[in-house]
């Protein structure tokens, strides 16, 4: 596994090596507001796109969680809801496509990941316990610490260097996790949280190597491995094209085996799951199941819903199937590539290789002239929006938020603006629109100021925070 195979992937999935496995039924329209609407947009929703209005939105790369379209297969699926309070057909078929697709014995479903996430942690974490991962995610390590856990990032150091071409950057240290294990005492690590792909690194993958010894070390310690399996089948994609020994295997079979070394994991469905809306939570041991079904109906609803409708877990059972096929994942991650190499070959900054579900802007690379402090990737998602109507959003500093002990501010390495690609959405002519987009920003870099924070919220302040231009 070198760069060069990753190079070689990258040109396997060019241009004109693959097609959308699906033609378009229904369209929206885009509105492409003026550059004067934008300013005054951006300044109204104190620059942070999560508080623009869609309608001043052209090209919408907020996220790729929720924003997929559905097929007409899953819109038929929402028409077969079966809305009775307890036992609805609907989440039979659910917990069959997890058991089926994933692995796992027990299925919880939940309103999306963080009531998943809530769950778990509150679950399965006892106070000062650690819970190593690799790397952070924003809404799982909230959950993990307000359980009373605390955080520690095993992740390899490879995954932040933006421009490091290891091809599994997702991967867990091993020997910094078992340092953390012998100096803190196995007692005192609740379980391992991994990510498959690592949203945060970039969208970069474990290797099955790595979740292999992953799983022979924490058996020597009996500690549980529960996966975020948010975007493991993009996950499983990348183990297809780089792993030596599965390129003739399916995007579904790699999927089981990851998961297999596993004890459990929690999803946003919202992502690889191909819907708008839900979540679940599964698990192979009845005890721990027995809890977290009985939390679910404090939290989320009656364990045969947990916060969804009926209708919504037919569509995330159909879209559970749909989103394994492997020519769906390799069209999805081929435009994320695809947009990727756009901006290469212009030497833009990004964070290499380019993962499965974003394009990460190296906004560190982008403003030298910036400190951390003048938030960057804030400012850089800001100009992007104001220079074209594309919305990214901030991934460094403000989304790492303050530490809980210090209350200073965490200072990721990875300074990023991620634009996230929704699934089956956009074209490749909306790419090379974004791309000459960053293109344009990229060129006024230098003229570029940055931001003071104004308004601070106290949890996930990303969302909410407020902030001005630095006169
Ligand atoms: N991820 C994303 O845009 C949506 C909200 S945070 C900006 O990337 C992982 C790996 C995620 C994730 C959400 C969640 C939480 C858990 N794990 O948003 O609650 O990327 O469904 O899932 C977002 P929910």
């Amino acid at each position: 596994m070198t760069s060069s195979s990753y190079k070689t992937m990258g040109q396997q999935f060019g241009r004109r090596s693959w097609a959308e496995p699906w033609k378009i039924k229904m369209v929206e329209p885009l509105r492409m507001v003026s550059h004067e609407d934008r300013l005054l947009a951006a300044e109204e929703a104190g620059y942070n796109t999560f508080l623009l209005r869609s309608h001043d939105v052209y090209i919408d790369l907020l996220t790729d969680s929720g924003t997929s379209a559905m097929s007409d297969r899953q819109w038929a699926g929402i028409m077969l809801g079966d809305e009775s309070y307890a036992g609805s057909r609907n989440f039979y078929h659910l917990e069959d496509a997890v058991r089926d697709y994933y692995g796992y014995q027990y299925v919880v479903p939940t309103h999306q990941g963080r009531g998943a996430e809530h769950l778990i942690s509150q679950v399965v974490i006892k106070q000062g316990q650690y819970v190593p991962a690799n790397m952070y995610f924003t809404t799982t390590r909230l959950h993990q610490e307000l359980a009373g856990g605390i955080f520690v990032d095993v992740i390899i150091s490879e995954a932040h260097d933006p421009s490091n071409l290891h091809p599994f950057k997702g991967n867990v240290d091993l020997n910094k996790l078992e340092d953390l294990i012998k100096r803190e005492g196995v007692e005192n690590i609740a379980f391992i949280s991994l990510a498959g792909t690592v949203n945060m690194a970039g969208g970069q993958p474990v290797s099955m190597e790595n979740v292999r010894a992953l799983r022979e070390l924490c058996d020597r310690y009996c500690i549980p491995i529960y996966l975020d399996a948010t975007r493991m089948v993009e996950n499983a994609f990348f183990i297809q094209q780089r792993e030596d020994g599965y390129k003739d295997k399916s995007v579904a079979e790699i999927l089981r085996e990851f998961c297999s070394y596993t004890d459990g994991a929690w999803m946003s469905a919202k992502k690889d799951n191909l819907v708008n809306i839900g979540g679940w939570l599964a698990v192979n041991n009845h005890d721990l199941f027995d809890k977290l079904r009985n939390m679910v109906v404090v939290y989320e609803g009656l364990h045969t819903y947990g916060g969804m409708a009926g209708r919504d877990m037919e569509a995330l059972a159909i879209g559970i199937a749909e989103g394994v096929q492997d020519d769906h994942v390799r069209s999805r991650v081929g435009q994320v590539l695809y947009l990727g190499r756009l901006l290469i070959d212009w030497d833009i900054p990004i964070v290499q290789p380019v993962g499965g579900h974003a394009i990460f802007l190296d906004a560190k690379a982008f403003y030298t002239h910036l400190s951390q402090d003048q938030f960057p990737a804030q400012t850089l998602a800001a100009q992007l929006y104001q220079e074209s109507g594309v919305r990214g959003m901030e991934r460094g500093i403000v989304s790492a938020g303050r530490d809980p002990k210090t209350g200073k501010h965490r200072y990721p390495a990875l300074e990023l603006t991620r634009l996230a690609i929704p699934r089956r959405v956009y074209t490749q002519a909306h790419m090379d629109v974004v791309a000459e987009a960053v293109k344009k920003v990229f060129d006024i870099r230098q003229q570029t100021r940055g931001l003071k924070m104004v308004y601070e919220p106290e949890y996930l302040r990303f969302f909410q925070a407020r902030f001005e231009p630095i006169p």
